[in-house]
């Protein structure tokens, strides 16, 4: 069975959802998205994931066409028409439909949208054993051109550094930015663990500030163990201890290899399983209520 969609103030079955060849989410990537999880009727973080949506919709100058109240509804009332407990949901405003020229004033109404849909894990091996990732030659984007602080529709910068870790034969890649310092991953933030101290790049650094990075900080902290925001090299992921990516979609996931260097012993790290375990039990029990 389909699924049911939201768009544009109603529920419209799968194969109606459609957006027209002149939205400028379309033509220019000229749009703002989310990505959250449902887990077991209780939808983690909402709050955090529409306050995100909303300040980069500022940042573009696009004013959604509902409330933050009102998006909120719009996210439980699809995991309701699909049943879903357990879901991943995508959120999505574009400047709307305009004409072919780049002026977002040509477009009156914006578009609005969400998926729920079941989620597609890493499979659960590499919680066990730990991911292997390259750099790559894409540099993440710096903060004075399309800040990665902004989840915007567009995402060639991640997808090129995508391809180019599955060149190198690797499910992920780790973004450097221009002045040489590690950004994060494609669509996941990085720590790195040093002396039993977390170690993550700052946001101003031009990495979107993830919520479940934001999350395991105030999981480290519950148990006293120091997390600092700075700048770091390559060679502080090559000596690490341990280095972990967090994402909506990971959760925690543990890394192994960088660069054909194995961090660490080369299993996940003590510290990384704690956090991977602590973030599963805050997912279980924390969240706003779908009320299926
Ligand atoms: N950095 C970037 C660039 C992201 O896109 C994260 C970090 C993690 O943020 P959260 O708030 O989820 O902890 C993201 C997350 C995917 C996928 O399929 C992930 C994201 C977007 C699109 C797809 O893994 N965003």
């Amino acid at each position: 069975m389909g699924l049911k969609i939201y768009l544009d103030g109603a529920f419209v079955d799968e194969e109606e959802a459609k957006v027209s060849v002149f939205d400028h989410g379309v033509l220019y990537g000229d749009g703002i998205f989310e990505g959250i999880r449902a887990y077991n009727g209780r939808v983690f973080k909402l709050n955090e994931h529409v306050d995100r949506l909303f300040n980069g919709s500022r940042a573009i100058m696009l004013e959604p066409p509902v409330s933050k109240e009102e998006m909120k509804e719009i996210v439980l009332e699809t995991l309701r028409r699909n049943s879903l407990k357990d879901a991943y949901i995508r959120l999505v405003v574009t400047r709307g439909k305009g004409d072919l020229g780049l002026d977002p004033d040509k477009c009156p109404k914006p578009t609005l949208f969400c998926i729920a849909a079941g989620i597609q894990m890493y499979p659960e091996e590499l919680y066990e054993n730990g991911l292997e990732v390259v750099t790559v030659p894409t540099r993440r984007n710096t903060p004075e051109t399309v800040n990665p602080q902004m989840k915007s529709l567009n995402y060639l910068n991640s997808i090129m550094a995508k391809l180019e870790a599955k060149l190198a034969g690797v499910e992920e890649a780790i973004m450097i930015n221009n002045e040489g310092y590690v950004a994060e991953a494609t669509g996941d933030n990085i720590f790195i663990i040093r002396k039993g101290r977390l170690v993550t790049p700052p946001a101003f650094l031009g990495i979107l500030e993830g919520v479940t990075r934001n999350t395991v900080m105030e999981l480290a902290e519950k148990r006293n163990i120091p997390v600092e925001e700075k700048v770091f090299t390559r060679y502080d992921v090559y000596s690490a201890d341990e280095c972990f990516l967090t994402g909506t979609a990971a959760e925690v996931i543990p890394v192994t290899k960088v660069d054909g260097r194995t961090i660490g012993s080369g299993k996940p790290g003590e510290i990384t399983r704690t956090l991977i375990q602590d973030y599963k039990e805050l997912t279980k029990s924390t969240g706003t209520e779908i009320f299926l």
